[in-house]
């Protein structure tokens, strides 16, 4: 296994916030206790294996800027084995536990099924050997069904039964290399599984035939004993105009209608939130009020690029938002902070790597300090306690529990009289969450 891709950068430690070391974490202090667990684990950082090793960095305009050395550019599996050495070598330096895949990141397709599966079993074989060496784990995988121009039509939701065999084929394979990964999680993101134009689409057997394939993949979970977790990523557009899982309340819709809810939850990610006209707040709260929050994938958007930009995620009020989420909920079970994030196109050596991550682990060290001094600090949960009060009282128990009528409720009101209103107090509340970003 080779160990010198990243020979002259070192294992990025902790200095505290007075450091002036770049290669070095100001906040993130992996040991550091906030609310009763390490920082590592509230915060649960992976790695994206596609943007780290995978993405070169191109635009619509230009090719690829990033410098991999290690790489030969060809789609062997010895090409396939190096990146895995390189990328291992990259979590242990930068201290990142955690990591996510797809299938056809991590090893390319052979000319039939048989051998591209044959390629991904031995990538995975190398991937758990040095699982078992460095002591990183995996946090979710997931198969490419989006890359390949056979799903140019979309993989369970194509026109074309064949291609939905070969989906399930990828599912299958991707479900036992995570499997054998000792994944805490799964992903579903169908980057295709929407449409461009109605006119050729039939949307009610399109939406049947996903959830064919979730029910399948769920049954097969089952029967290969795979516990971990299976998510649903929401997100609008890009690349189809319009996609099923447009947002998290359109996929709790869609996990209700199919009778999948007990069995997924969502994995939300901050630009598809954006692109789906939200704020990343908001799709947390309505994963979160429906007990459906797995987990996050931590980038963010460009405010003036209407695309997905995938950032790393450096904005404070975004990660202490977010954390005020995740601990609100008791923190992460079986999901964690996946960095779904890409460097710059002018971002392309190879150190900027780890630029990008401390970026990133830093922001969500302080965002994560920052929800857990607004919540210990209790004026903002007391507000909150406050405001929804007369909720507690018998007449709102009795409304909360279904034991009134609306007649009654009249009677009431008549009775009551005109009630007295108090302010949201929005701007104050603003203030006093500032007061903790400093
Ligand atoms: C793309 C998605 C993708 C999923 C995994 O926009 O974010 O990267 O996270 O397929
Ligand atoms: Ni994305
Ligand atoms: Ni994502």
């Amino acid at each position: 296994m080779s160990q010198d891709a990243f020979a002259d950068i070192p294992v990025i430690a902790y200095e505290g916030p007075d450091s002036r070391n770049a290669l070095a974490f100001k906040h993130y202090d992996a040991e550091a206790v906030v609310e009763g667990r390490s920082m590592a684990d509230q915060l649960r950082f992976a790695c994206a294996y596609w943007h780290t090793m995978r993405n070169p960095l191109g635009d619509p305009f230009g090719v690829g800027t990033a410098q991999t050395p290690w790489d030969d550019g060809t789609d062997s599996v010895d090409n396939a084995l190096r990146r895995v050495d390189v990328f291992f070598e990259f979590l242990s330096k930068i201290g990142i536990q955690w990591y996510c895949f797809h299938d056809r990141d991590v090893a390319p397709e052979g000319v039939d099924i048989p051998s591209t599966n044959d390629n991904l079993h031995r990538v995975v074989e190398a991937m758990a050997s040095h699982q078992q060496a460095g002591g990183q784990r995996l946090l979710w995988g997931t198969a490419c069904l989006f890359a390949h121009p056979r799903y140019v039509h979309g993989a369970a939701t194509s026109c074309q039964v064949d291609v939905f065999a070969h989906a399930a084929s990828q599912v299958r394979r991707a479900l036992d290399a995570t499997h054998a990964l000792g994944g805490l999680g799964y992903v579903f993101w169908g980057g295709r599984e929407g449409y461009s134009t109605l006119l050729n689409t039939d949307m009610h057997r399109e939406r049947e035939h996903l959830a064919c394939l979730l029910h399948m993949a769920v049954d097969y979970k089952q029967r290969i004993g795979f516990s971990g977790d299976f998510f649903i990523e929401p997100k609008p557009m890009e690349p189809t105009t319009h996609q099923y899982d447009s947002d998290a309340a359109a996929c709790l819709n869609f996990l209700r209608e199919f009778g999948l809810m007990d069995h997924f939850t969502l994995n939300i990610e901050t630009n598809h939130a954006t692109l789906a006209g939200h704020s990343m707040e908001h799709e947390l709260a309505v994963a979160a009020a429906a007990g459906s929050l797995g987990s996050i994938d931590a980038n963010m958007g460009h405010p003036h690029l209407g695309w997905d930009t995938d950032q790393f995620p450096t904005d404070l009020q975004l990660t202490t938002r977010i954390m005020l989420q995740v601990l609100g909920m008791g923190g992460f079970t079986n999901g964690g902070l996946n960095f779904d994030a890409k460097r710059r196109r002018e971002s392309f050596e190879p150190v900027d790597l780890f630029h990008a991550h401390i970026s990133g682990m830093d922001a969500f060290a302080r965002g994560l300090k920052a929800a857990a001094a607004i919540r210990a600090d209790g004026r903002l949960g007391e507000f909150l306690q406050a405001r929804y009060a007369s909720w507690d009282s018998e007449l709102g128990q009795r409304i909360e529990s279904g034991g009134i009528t609306l007649e009654e409720l009249e009677g009431h009101a008549c009775e009551a009289g005109e009630p007295g209103l108090v302010s949201g107090r929005q701007e104050m509340l603003e203030a006093l969450f500032n007061e903790f970003l400093s």
